[in-house]
């Protein structure tokens, strides 16, 4: 279900009809495994129809008068106590290499200074946490697209998953996206903020930046991105950290 109203991109009839039923929800409805069922297609059901809408559109960006003085850092602020991460932070991450793996012809390690030697795009938008805040900033990175093309994707590669170095107790951060994300013109690999390294509050030496979605897609302390054909079997199969452990859903469009 899920594959094939991606693939085709379309609104039914069908599909319309969830929405009513989500504004109906209750408990009981969402114990239920059909109900459960059709709030996943409620879910590619706004996928859809906001793409529909807004097409490859762009988040609107700011100038430099928005920035907000404090931007707040929200969920870990660092990734230390990760073995891997302490020892390259020792040393400014000066030989910290970013994996791109997975379904891909060619599995890269890209230096900070190769990522920082490819065509960069600054953009300066409003992050959204769900929690209820916003907070206007400016990003510096490459762009994914060029660099998923460097890696070749296999055909059969539908998502990339961004694994992070912190830990909620005993649990990695990790977030997903889709190819059609991963290609849209806003989606970078931020290793600037405000003109400035990215503080390791804001996810040194890497952080996603995509930025038609919710605050917790935008993954900080990005270790690896791995190219993959479903997200079933990796940690609890639903795409992300929160999305696994609250009602937080995969896709959160704007
Ligand atoms: N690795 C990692 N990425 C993360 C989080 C986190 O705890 N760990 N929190 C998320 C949430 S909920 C938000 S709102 C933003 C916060 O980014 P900021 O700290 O730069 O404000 O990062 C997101 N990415
Ligand atoms: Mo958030």
């Amino acid at each position: 279900m899920r594959e094939r109203l991606t693939r085709r991109g379309l609104l039914g009839a069908g599909v319309l009809g969830t929405g009513s039923l989500l504004l109906a929800g209750c408990d009981r409805l969402n114990r239920s495994e059909t109900f459960r069922g059709l709030l996943e297609d409620a879910e590619i059901a706004h996928r859809e129809s906001q793409r529909l809408i807004t097409g490859g559109a762009l988040a609107p960006e700011y100038a430099v008068r928005d920035l907000s003085p404090n931007f707040r850092a929200n969920g870990n602020r660092t990734a230390a106590g990760d073995a891997a991460w302490d020892a390259h932070a020792a040393r400014n991450f000066a030989d910290w290499k970013l994996r791109i793996d997975g379904l891909v012809l060619n599995p890269l390690d890209l230096a900070l200074d190769t990522l920082r030697s490819m065509e960069q795009r600054t953009q300066i938008t409003r992050h959204d946490c769900v929690e209820g805040w916003s907070a206007i900033g400016q990003w510096t990175g490459p762009q994914l697209g060029p660099i998923l093309r460097a890696a070749n994707l296999l055909p059969a590669a539908r998502y990339l998953v961004f694994h992070c170095a912190d830990r909620f107790g005993d649990t990695p951060y990790y977030e997903s996206i889709d190819l059609f994300d991963a290609y849209h013109p806003q989606t970078i690999l931020a290793w600037a903020m405000n003109g400035a390294p990215l503080p390791v509050k804001h996810g040194a030496p890497l952080r996603l930046r995509v930025e038609r979605q919710l605050g917790y897609k935008h993954a900080k302390y990005v270790m690896r991105i791995e190219a993959r054909a479903s997200l079933a079997g990796l940690y609890g199969g639903k795409g992300g950290y929160w999305e696994d452990r609250s009602a937080y859903a995969w896709y959160a469009g704007i």
